[in-house]
């Protein structure tokens, strides 16, 4: 009885261990730099869990602005504020954690709106498989 008993207890946490594991969100990092995106790609799985990690390394502001892709988003409600308008805004050495679920698979654009930022490259891709 009491060995079934820990067994059970056993059983219990590796399950919940599983769980955890894989419901966990996955962490995407997106830097923006001078005048880039990295990786200017992302790929996240339609259904999944992410925390999509924007940093700016560079010294002056940028965004990643990407309206159709954060539409079609479930964004964590506490994360919604740091996304405005389909786009999150940084100034320069700051960073953001926006945790997400995307919905509908495609591929979507995104760009940093800042004055000629995107016409020196500073593009990207949102891919949802
Ligand atoms: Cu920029």
């Amino acid at each position: 009885m009491r060995r079934s008993i820990l067994l059970s207890a056993l059983l219990a946490t590796f399950a919940s261990g599983a769980a955890t594991a894989q419901n966990a969100p996955q962490t995407l990092t997106v830097e923006m730099s001078n005048f880039k995106f990295t990786p200017a790609t992302l790929t996240l799985v339609r259904g999944r869990p992410y925390i999509l990690h924007f940093v700016n390394a560079a010294s002056g502001g940028h965004d990643f602005v990407a309206k159709d892709f954060f539409a079609a988003a479930t964004i964590a409600p506490e994360d919604r504020a740091k996304v405005r308008n389909g786009e999150v805004e940084l100034s320069g050495g700051e960073s953001a954690d926006v945790h997400l679920v995307a919905n509908t698979a495609g591929t979507y654009k995104s760009h940093c709106s800042h004055f000629l930022h995107s016409s020196f490259g500073m593009t990207g891709m949102v891919v949802v498989q």
